[in-house]
């Protein structure tokens, strides 16, 4: 059992419960080969449709009932197959088995989402994304369920349905469709200051990301690792992308979501349909038992992280997707996550945000899958044989052989048994608990804004920039001035210039607030709750910033090479196969999606047209060598949109590469009256031209230079 290798028992067990149509006739639900679908049953030709056609009866019927509740929250998503693979063990602080054997791989299935918007809402929405992994350990399953932002906007879960209310559409109206930018998110934001951590992250590049394989997965919560010497440690879980975390411009984001709101579902889709493999390394935080009380901050809560420069992230993984769904609804839409499914060697904390997520996640599947069996869906199931004596209920599939459906008994055996716990029974980590029964919150969780001061100094210029744009956007679309005020007299308390600076364009005041707590037991002296000013024992962390990120590959990145007949041929090739090469994808855009003939007489296929598409769907352009291309380029047809395409990838601080004979395009753009060295603009000239282009593809975006390219002369 210890060494068996478990990496394709699930795909295997989900393989039983896959079909396949090819070859095959078109049957009822009842498997009787149905001889005609085009007509109903009806008296007469022209007379009207019979009831007794059971075959139209059973068609329509499934139809009717095809949809099911979307998730209530995090109901746009998209998910992968794939594995995980340990590569440093942790059997020093764990007995989780898929965590302690060195080069083990377990099966695993990642879901992604925004939290606010529908099933069919924008990918590009400023949100939060969810990053939930659901491991098929032989143990049962292991579920992490977390975002890519490490910290929350409350405190209690008790407030979650508040804050969820808050930011989904307004109740009378249903607008805005996923966007926090209206009246009741920020009223209710600006009297919970608790939230004001994540909102600095929420109103960052964060919530924008260039693809969901760019972005850093948190298990959010504090979780406990127990080994088997019963000793534990506290835990925080980090997934870091390979690729490094980017994002795109909020402008670009408005725009993708008008030229393909898909486009981080199709990103994920072609990255591993073309073999791409997201992948990310797998970390943890850990945190001896005896340090519980040694940070600024507690550990139970869900509003702070733990600094990586006070306790660094230990590599110890490697989680890959490399496989699409067959199926989204099957697979997608129906899997099922919880944060209490646990394995033995992991625990959770008393962390309330936490707690009472435990009751939820079950709760909802139950009006969301309609039945208590939910866990029976192949995407669901465990690995590990059910044997319990649950029976019956909606849609249950299991035969349970034989007449014990109880415990004790002598009539089966006595089984199913109680496991013991060396052989992998679970057993709760004993906690002494001895305390008052309290409605409160604890002293120790009153400092709201000391992390959110960490986060925002620890951001470079440009993206302390984006934030402060991000803040005017979502409060100008705020109707209540006094709300906008709040906010702002919220702000003040993490830095004065940013909320000067807001309240300038959002036509308020910086007022100082008197009473910055929203959550105070009735029966507390507010005085000794208040949040208190207080600077953090970290001051700046390098690991907040995306500026230092990973930035040395160009990997699956996307570039748009613009062209028209008379390319030229040798050099697009030479560069296609030098980016290709380094693994990125080329797309060859034209006027028309017609051949485009090259000087030489060879054709290159369009993938699409000036008007199909838009440069921020793309990386990086091309502008493909040749006199005569750029001169078609530049003709009264194509010159808006080639003109519009340069432009947009320079506002939005692309690299873009113009090759020889397409000094025109160059002049007649925005480009043309750049003033200062930039070097994600290549030409020709240049010695090292493809290289040059690649360094700068790879660098994602010159951010630094953004006010001087979005102020063309
Ligand atoms: Fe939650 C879904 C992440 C707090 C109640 N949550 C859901 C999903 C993610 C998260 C990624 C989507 C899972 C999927 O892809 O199917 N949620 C979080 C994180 C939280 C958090 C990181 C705080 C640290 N959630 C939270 C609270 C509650 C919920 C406090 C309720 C008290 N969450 C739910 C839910 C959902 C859900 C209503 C909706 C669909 C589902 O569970 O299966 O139960």
């Amino acid at each position: 059992m210890e060494n068996k290798d478990f990496s394709d028992e699930k795909l295997n067990q989900l393989q039983d419960h896959t079909t396949d149509n090819s070859g095959a006739a078109l049957t009822t639900n009842q498997g009787l080969k149905i001889n005609n679908n085009q007509d109903s049953l009806k008296a007469g030709e022209r007379g009207p449709s019979l009831l007794e056609d059971f075959i139209l009866r059973e068609k329509i019927t499934h139809f009717d009932h095809e949809r099911i509740p979307e998730r209530i929250v995090h109901a746009r998503g998209s998910g992968a197959h794939g594995t995980f693979k340990l590569t440093k063990s942790l059997a020093k602080y764990t007995k989780a088995k898929f965590l302690s054997e060195e080069g083990k791989e377990t099966p695993v299935f990642a879901r992604f989402s925004t939290v606010a918007g529908s099933a069919g809402s924008t990918d590009l929405a400023r949100d939060v994304r969810g990053f939930a992994v659901k491991f098929y350990t032989e143990e049962g399953n292991y579920d992490l369920v977390g975002n890519n932002i490490p910290v929350f906007f409350i405190q209690d879960a008790i407030k979650f349905p508040d804050l969820i209310h808050a930011v989904k559409p307004e109740p009378d109206n249903q607008i805005p469709q996923a966007a926090s930018a209206h009246d009741t998110f920020w009223d209710f934001i600006s009297l919970m200051p608790e939230s004001m951590h994540m909102i600095m992250w929420a109103m960052s590049d964060r919530a924008i990301p260039r693809s969901l394989r760019m972005m850093e997965g948190f298990g959010v919560h504090t979780f406990k690792f127990v080994n088997e010497e019963g000793k534990m440690h506290f835990v925080k879980f980090h997934f870091k992308p390979k690729l490094g975390v980017h994002s795109v411009a909020w402008d670009e984001a408005t725009k993708i979501s008008g030229k393909d709101s898909d486009f981080h579902r199709r990103d994920l889709w072609d990255a591993i349909e073309n073999g791409a493999f997201p992948e990310w390394d797998f970390g943890v935080q850990i945190i001896p038992e005896e340090d519980e009380h040694k940070f600024d901050f507690d550990l139970l809560d869900p509003t702070k992280l733990i600094p990586e420069e006070e306790v660094p992230v230990e590599l110890v993984g490697t989680l890959t997707l490399n496989r699409n769904p067959d199926n989204f609804f099957a697979e997608t839409e129906q899997i099922a996550f919880h944060p209490g499914h646990l394995v033995p060697g992991i625990d959770f904390t008393n962390d309330p945000l936490l707690q009472g997520r435990l009751f939820s996640y079950t709760d909802t599947q139950l009006s969301r899958l309609g039945s208590p069996n939910f866990h029976e869906i192949p995407i669901n199931r465990s690995i590990n044989t059910v044997h319990n004596n649950q029976r019956d209920g909606h849609m249950r599939q299991q035969i349970v052989k034989g007449k014990v459906s109880y415990e004790p008994n002598s009539m089966g055996g006595g089984c199913p048994f109680q496991a013991m716990m060396k052989d992998g029974g679970f057993a709760t980590q004993e906690e002494r608990v001895d305390a008052k029964k309290i409605r409160a919150r604890s002293k120790s969780f009153v400092d709201h804004y000391s992390q959110a001061k960490l986060f925002y100094n620890s951001q470079s210029a440009p993206e302390q920039k984006h934030i402060q744009n991000a803040l005017i956007f979502e409060l100008s679309k705020v109707t209540i001035p006094a709300i906008r005020e709040r906010v702002v007299g919220q702000l003040a308390f993490i830095d004065k210039d940013l909320a000067n600076k807001v309240a300038k364009k959002v036509g308020v005041q910086v007022t100082k607030l008197e009473q910055p707590n929203g959550s105070i037991p009735a029966d507390a002296d507010p005085k000794t709750l208040q949040s208190e000013e207080r600077e953090p024992n970290t001051k700046k962390s390098e690991a907040l910033s995306m500026k230092n990120t990973v930035k040395d590959s160009i990997e699956s990145r996307i570039i748009g090479f613009i062209m028209e007949d008379g390319v030229n041929a040798a050099e697009v090739n030479a560069l296609k196969s030098k980016l290709e090469g380094k693994g990125a994808m080329v797309q060859v855009i034209s006027g028309s999606l017609s051949p485009v003939t090259a000087d030489d007489g060879t054709t290159f296929t369009p993938k699409h047209s000036l008007t199909s598409t838009a440069s921020v769907c793309f990386d990086a352009l091309y502008i493909a060598a040749g006199k005569k291309s750029a001169e078609n380029l530049l003709d009264e047809e194509n010159r808006p949109g080639t003109l519009l395409f340069v432009n947009e990838a320079y506002k939005h601080c692309k690299a873009i590469c113009f090759g020889s004979g397409t000094e025109d395009i160059l002049k007649q753009s925005n480009v043309g009256s750049k003033k200062h060295e930039d070097p994600a603009i290549i030409t020709s000239e240049q010695q090292n031209a493809g290289d040059d282009f690649i360094k700068a593809v790879a660098n994602h975006r010159v951010w630094e230079l953004e006010a001087e390219r979005n102020n063309p002369a």
